[in-house]
């Protein structure tokens, strides 16, 4: 059996570019709290990104739990089931009350039209997720947060690089949080940030990573230790330079699976969204009923085969123990994420899927599926290969 095609792997930068980064460290013993490498990188990225300020965090769960603190959130918070948990633990974790509402036909994104029915005296904010990179309707959004006064806490954990086609997509709502675990587009090892809207959000973010010191001697917030290590930011002030040539290779990894799978009977496979700049850090298919095989079995199937496809998001977030006693849980209330959550399968897509290797994930789509490729579709190794 050849080596398994993960679903993602990191992109890494050539070891011999970090050693500089590492002598400095070495020298200098600043290892972390705010040094050299992490104010760098948080020049880098606003930079980067186009956006105010930067506040780095150790990873992006806790640069949500820290936001929702910043934002001041009590109560209730209307959210997507359809994520990846984390979502809706920072919430938990936070003493508030996810309310699920059901994402938007046809999109893998919480639904506008469902959020304002969901809005009670207690709700406090909208936290939607943009999920794959696939923006969410933020004008919609943008417009219900206004009318009730709630706050609008974007996950961006997936939206690094996306631009939409007006305007930047990390600079809508209140706050966006974004990941920089291992298995993102742009990765620190692990790592997160708080996109801030202006210098003082990001004081406020500065200390809330830092147990809440605003001066050697005066701590104004309940802070927590959450900050990103120089060895983390210094990773990341090398990688971020990879990142276009990078994506680069990841779009002509997109197109050549939407040429190959088109022909495939009961696959759908999403359009991207409509955009910019995509960052195709996943690949979502759908398993629609008219497959000869169901989602499962083709997950199952391609496994056997060294393809080591994710169900990304099953089960839903509503799904899980901590939250399927909600009354906004309830599967009745969210057949569409429920759906699409059934159908899912996320197919491997990284800056350095070979040619080869991408052959196999499609060759092995076509078998489980039992089908063949139209001839000329695209260039195939042997079966025997697999
Ligand atoms: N919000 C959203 C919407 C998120 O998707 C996430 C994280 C968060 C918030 C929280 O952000 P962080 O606190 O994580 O910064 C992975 C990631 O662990 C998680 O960060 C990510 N979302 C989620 C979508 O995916 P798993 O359990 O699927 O990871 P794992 O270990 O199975 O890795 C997937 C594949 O990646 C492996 O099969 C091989 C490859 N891999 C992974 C790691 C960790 C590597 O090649 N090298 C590695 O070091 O959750």
């Amino acid at each position: 059996m050849p080596t398994p095609v993960m679903v993602t792997r990191p992109d890494l930068a050539p070891l011999a570019d970090l050693m500089p980064a590492l002598e400095h460290i070495w020298a200098s013993r600043e290892l972390t709290n705010g040094a050299t490498y992490h104010r760098q990188l948080e020049k880098d990225l606003a930079t980067f990104l186009d956006v105010p300020a930067i506040s780095l965090y150790a990873n992006g769960t806790l640069a949500l739990l820290a936001s929702i603190r910043a934002l001041g959130l009590t109560g209730e918070v209307i959210t997507t089931p359809y994520s990846f948990v984390a979502t809706s633990h920072a919430l938990l974790w936070s003493g508030l009350t996810p309310v699920f509402v059901d994402i938007a036909p046809g999109s893998f994104n919480l639904d506008p039209a469902q959020v304002e029915a969901a809005i009670t005296p207690c709700t406090t904010a909208i936290l939607p997720v943009h999920v794959y990179g696939y923006p969410c309707d933020y004008a919609a959004l943008a417009a219900i947060a206004h009318k009730h006064q709630l706050k609008l806490l974007y996950d961006a954990a997936h939206a690094f690089g996306v631009r939409p086609k007006e305007g930047n997509l990390l600079r809508q709502g209140d706050l966006s949080v974004l990941s920089f675990h291992a298995t993102k587009v742009f990765h620190t090892f692990e790592g997160g940030a708080v996109v801030c809207p202006d210098a003082a959000t990001k004081l406020q973010l500065d200390r809330l990573k830092n147990f809440g010191f605003a001066n050697e001697l005066t701590v104004d917030s309940v802070g927590m230790n959450a900050k990103m290590n120089e060895l983390q930011a210094a990773v990341g002030c090398v990688q971020l330079p990879l990142y276009g040539q990078a994506n680069t290779r990841r779009a002509t990894i997109d197109r050549r699976y939407r040429e190959a799978l088109a022909g495939l009977e009961g696959i759908e496979i999403p359009a991207g969204p409509d955009v910019l700049a995509h960052n195709h850090g996943y690949f979502p298919i759908l398993v629609r009923p008219q497959c000869a095989v169901s989602r499962d079995a083709l997950v199952e199937g391609l496994r056997a085969r060294g393809v080591m496809a994710r169900r990304y998001f099953y089960p839903l977030i509503s799904e899980f123990p901590m939250y399927r006693h909600l009354p906004s849980a309830q599967p009745e209330r969210l057949p569409v994420a429920h759906a699409v959550a059934n159908q899912i399968v996320c197919l491997p897509i990284y800056a350095d899927l070979g040619q080869a290797e991408q052959d196999r994930v499609i060759q092995a789509m076509y078998q489980v599926c039992g089908q063949q490729p139209a001839v000329g579709a695209i260039r195939l190794p042997s079966e025997s290969c697999v």
